[in-house]
């Protein structure tokens, strides 16, 4: 039996997945309205192929529960909070799961942690908790790589890195992942492990933030920035990735300060290209601003963000560039907002697109949903600003 710590949006997707392959699964989670959830056989958030999986899990008899089960093997996959003030990450709940499977383990379990972790985490804050109650067991660190969106694919065809103290124990847990991953699975030790997951993070950071500086390059000097991007993408060995309204959502826009904070004189670029991304949101307000200008529009009542999530087609808003943007306005420009994901209630947020058009002049498009580009047409007789480059059959302000 494998107990699944946290089923939250890697837990719960890895949870399915592995009981759709038949291993025998408890999902445990503290919170009782998330488990009442899933045992009335539904899923906690909105992702493609999600339910489909949650179905073959219940065929295959998975069990949802608050309690920590004693058996061999638990994935840990908790939420690790981060303060944006302190650029720190909270590892409380990651401790007291830790704390919790310690309870009830056998003697010699594996205890494997996906959540996302500064780099160094396992040796100066878990070890320290195992050692102190004397159990032996097993560590490991498999960091998740799936992309909120495309999450049921990419946890079976992304290949994986397993980080473990020993070459045994690293391939009982590859064995454990085989059972669905169809990609390469490496065996490392913890802190590679650990790095090369935020390692990943950065690196996209690093390149959304070049895109970025060029999009404000060539707005400075009138210039396409999507065609310089596209001609430029064209030789053999550049990849440029796309300019947007900032970079939101719990891993690219938080990995990075862990280097930042951990190594402060030598992690110069990386420090540079998170400050060009947290600048996107104030720069689509200079945008918003000047087309206010030229289009004679001079209530912010009349302007309309279009997407409050951090990327299409899901409903996570953490660190959404439409909340950061929102928070730079300040109280008193109270623009609109809409999202078809989104149920959640955010202040001057509308419930119905219809509604939205009509009582705005200026439509901001911040998230390139699949919705806006089906309903490309209600935009017709409306001044857009395209932060996402999506429309292609109106005339529109880019970012
Ligand atoms: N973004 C851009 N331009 C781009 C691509 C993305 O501005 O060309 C923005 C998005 O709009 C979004 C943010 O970046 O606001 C991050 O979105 P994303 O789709 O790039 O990545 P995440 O945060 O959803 O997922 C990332 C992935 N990491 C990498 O691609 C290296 C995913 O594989 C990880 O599992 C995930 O972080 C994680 O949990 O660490």
């Amino acid at each position: 039996m494998i107990n699944i710590i946290g089923l939250g949006y890697i837990g719960l997707p890895t949870s399915l997945m592995l009981a759709g392959s038949g291993i025998d699964v408890v999902g445990t989670d503290i919170n009782q309205s998330i488990i009442e959830k899933l045992r009335h056989n539904k899923v906690t958030f909105k992702e493609k192929g999600l339910e489909e999986l949650m179905s073959k899990a219940i065929e295959n008899k998975i069990k949802f529960s608050t309690d920590f089960m004693g058996c061999d093997t638990y994935i840990i996959a908790v939420p690790t909070p981060y303060n944006s003030e302190t650029k720190k990450v909270d590892t409380t709940y990651l401790e007291n799961a830790v704390s919790s499977v310690l309870e009830v383990s056998n003697q010699d379990a594996i205890i494997i942690i996906e959540s996302t972790i500064p780099p160094g985490t396992i040796d100066s804050v878990i070890r320290p908790i195992i050692n102190a109650k004397g159990k032996r067991c097993e560590l490991a660190h498999a960091p998740e790589r799936i992309l909120p969106g495309n999450m049921v694919y990419e946890l079976r065809h992304n290949s994986r890195t397993i980080g473990a103290d020993s070459k045994e124990v690293g391939e009982k847990v590859k064995e454990i992942y085989s059972t669905f991953c169809e990609g390469n699975i490496v065996i490392t030790d913890i802190r590679t492990a650990e790095m090369s997951k935020v390692v990943e993070n950065t690196y996209r950071d690093i390149n959304i933030a070049f895109a970025n500086e060029l999009a404000k390059i060539c707005r400075s000097d009138n210039l396409d920035v999507y065609e310089i991007i596209k001609i430029a993408n064209m030789h053999p060995r550049v990849n440029i990735l796309s300019p947007g309204p900032g970079v939101g959502g719990h891993c690219i826009s938080v990995d990075p300060w862990f280097l930042v904070g951990d190594y402060p004189k030598l992690a110069n670029l990386i420090h540079t290209a998170r400050k060009v991304n947290d600048s996107m949101p104030l720069h689509v307000i200079d945008r918003i601003d000047s087309i206010m200008s030229i289009e004679g529009i001079d209530d912010y009542e009349k302007v309309g963000l279009y997407g409050i999530t951090y990327k299409p087609d899901v409903d996570d808003t953490r660190e959404s560039p439409t909340l950061q943007l929102i928070s730079h306005l300040g109280k008193n420009k109270n623009v609109k907002i809409y999202d078809p994901m989104v149920e959640r209630e955010f202040k001057n947020k509308m419930d119905k697109f219809e509604d939205f058009i009509n009582s705005v002049d200026l439509v901001v498009i911040m998230v390139d949903h699949a919705h806006i580009k089906a309903n490309e047409d209600k935009l017709k007789n409306k001044t857009v600003l395209d932060t996402k480059n999506i429309i292609k059959n109106l005339p529109v302000y880019k970012l």
